[in-house]
């Protein structure tokens, strides 16, 4: 299919309250969503990167610039005979995954569409609905977590991911397992402990925790390996793993047991499948991680989430965890009695886009004929 045109958007979606991890603090959701058009049908995809460069290196502008200037130029007017062709037309450019990911996912999008198929299927998965948990924003005291928390609880979410610092990790952590001393609980901390923390790291050993999530450096796979092999707990990595060289790496080195998968932080959906396929030859567990994405990305996350190796809970909530408003039609909802949501199975991403709500959230719009 020929690449006819792509639309670019600028939106601002305000979230339901402040989201915080350390260092960063945000109250709304910025991202870049793109349309492809092609053959009569619209894939979409989104970019789901913040304003300022505190989870990685890009940014809005940084993702504008990489799209408007190299990317688009590389993809439009060109025919595609298959989605994975994708990553090879941008890998002259080298890095800027998230704004990679857009373009991907869009053009996965529209191949399912093409062939009339939820995009699920199309990539070979195996499940109709996901297991998904809560990354709880960092609170201002145990008091406040321990509550938060229970809501969650309440609501039908059976994982929660506590944001943890060397300050905060034992008390919120500790608080948590003793009110619930079954549920499946881990900690994130986006890099911001040491190995001078391996006494605290040894205390957290004994709360039984399904994992720790990145606590060292974003760049640092020999460290990780180093910390793994002398606690029990599992270690994940997120902000480590950009790429699928990245995660053959991490493997050989043995600095995790276990991926968080973004499909945006690695460059979408070609990418995703082969990291899949060799975390399940090198024994390594996956999950779906999330950008606090709108319904397009969210609706990505759910089918991605359906490859057979995505067996943790992935951190994709219900809309109403984030917005009040949404770009998409449908509602993304919890099933409270085994906390999952089902995966959309119309064709493609599986979602509507409520084209009101996208145009009240867009600051700016650009589109690209080539
Ligand atoms: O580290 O996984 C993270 C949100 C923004 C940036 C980084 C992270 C997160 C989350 C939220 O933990 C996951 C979600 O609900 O989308
Ligand atoms: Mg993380």
């Amino acid at each position: 299919m020929k690449i006819e045109r792509i639309d670019l958007y600028y939106l601002e979606i305000p979230f339901i309250y402040l989201f915080k991890t350390n260092g960063i603090n945000i109250d709304s959701h910025s991202c870049l969503i793109v349309k492809i058009y092609s053959d009569g049908l619209i894939g979409y995809g989104e970019c789901p990167t913040f304003n300022e460069p505190f989870y990685n290196y890009e940014t809005i502008t940084t993702a504008h610039h990489i799209l408007t200037d190299f990317l688009i130029p590389l993809l439009l007017q060109k025919n595609i005979n298959s989605p994975q062709e994708i990553t090879q037309i941008l890998s002259p450019v080298r890095g800027h995954q998230m704004a990679k990911s857009a373009l991907d996912c869009a053009v996965w999008d529209l191949f399912a569409k093409k062939n009339n198929l939820p995009l699920w299927k199309y990539i070979g998965g195996v499940r109709e609905k996901v297991t998904v948990g809560v990354s709880v924003s960092l609170q201002s005291s145990v008091v406040n977590l321990v509550e938060r928390v229970s809501s969650y609880v309440e609501e039908g979410y059976q994982r929660i991911k506590l944001k943890i610092s060397p300050d905060n990790a034992l008390s919120c952590l500790t608080a948590i397992r003793e009110s619930y001393p079954d549920l499946m609980l881990m900690g994130d901390a986006n890099s911001v402990f040491s190995l001078r923390d391996i006494g605290l790291f040894k205390q957290l050993d004994d709360l039984n925790l399904l994992m720790i999530e990145q606590p060292l450096a974003y760049d640092d796979l020999l460290e990780h390996s180093q910390l793994q092999s002398q606690i029990k707990t599992p270690l994940c990595l997120d902000e480590s793993i950009n790429s699928v060289n990245d995660s053959l790496n991490a493997i050989a080195l043995k600095s995790c047991q276990i991926i968080n998968l973004k499909q945006s932080r690695v460059g979408g959906i070609t990418n995703t499948i082969k990291i899949h396929n060799i975390c399940e030859k090198g024994g390594i567990k996956l999950w779906c991680g999330g950008m606090l994405e709108s319904g397009i990305g969210r609706a990505v996350n759910l089918h991605i989430a359906s490859l057979p190796l995505f067996q943790l809970p992935a951190d994709i909530s219900a809309t109403n965890r984030y917005f009040k408003e949404d770009i998409i039609a449908q509602n993304i909802t919890l099933n409270a009695q085994d906390s999952t949501i089902n995966i959309p199975q119309k064709a493609g991403i599986g979602v509507d886009i409520d084209e009101d709500k996208l145009e009240k959230f867009t600051l700016w719009q650009e589109s690209f004929m080539g």
